[in-house]
């Protein structure tokens, strides 16, 4: 088994998709966790890929860029579909979902408080319900799924960021939204994604 260390801010973020398809998968890791912005970050940026976290080292080689790791790791997990075809559909729905989390984060690290304001009330009134209506829909078409009836790494990795989602912007996403809600809890009992949950640090984003 290869060695897996992925670091991440200490937050669940973007690095939650990858912890969620680690543990999946059975794989152990270490979870590496910048805890100070400030002081430990600007040392790091220069040494790592492209000067952003995540950053996933296998067997001591560092590779970054969140949508291409979760699909290395989630290919021989069986959870990319059977065909090109199937992996492109989920391959767009886990950049949808990748999309709308830096819109969120967007609003979500304003400074500038009105701006912050007018950000977020367009998130929350355009940007949110867009993707999510988009989402359900597709879940509501494809067996409760987002693609082919079956489990894949586009499920898996709204579940990981729906936390984050839902924190920042203070509502219940799922809410009315019955595909979506289902996907989260299928995803949630599935007996290694469980474990993670239960031991993961508790946080908000
Ligand atoms: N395209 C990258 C984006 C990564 C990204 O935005 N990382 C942020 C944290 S979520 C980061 O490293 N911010 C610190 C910085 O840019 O200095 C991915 O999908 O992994």
């Amino acid at each position: 088994m290869p060695h897996y260390k992925l670091t991440y801010f200490n937050v669940m973020g973007l690095g939650e998709p990858i912890r969620f398809l680690l543990s999946y998968g059975g794989d152990e890791f270490e979870d590496i966790r910048v805890m100070d912005r400030e002081s430990e970050w600007p040392k790091i940026k220069p040494t790592t890929p492209f000067g952003q976290l995540p950053v996933l080292e296998i067997d001591g080689k560092a590779f970054s860029q969140t949508l291409p790791i979760c699909r290395y790791l989630a290919k021989p997990l069986n959870l990319t579909g059977k065909t090109d075809l199937d992996s492109l559909e989920i391959d767009a729905v886990a950049a949808a979902l990748h999309d709308l989390r830096k819109q969120v984060a967007m609003f979500y690290r304003e400074e500038d408080p009105v701006l912050r304001e007018k950000k977020k009330e367009q998130t929350l009134n355009n940007v949110l319900p867009f993707y999510l209506n988009k989402l359900e829909e597709r879940a509501k078409n494809n067996g409760g799924y987002f693609h082919g009836g079956e489990l894949s790494y586009a499920d898996i990795f709204f579940t990981a960021i729906h936390d984050s989602l839902a924190n920042a912007c203070s509502v219940d996403i799922t809410e009315g939204r019955p595909h979506l809600k289902a996907i989260r809890n299928q995803v949630l009992d599935i007996p290694n994604i469980k474990k993670w949950v239960e031991r993961r640090p508790k946080l908000q984003f």
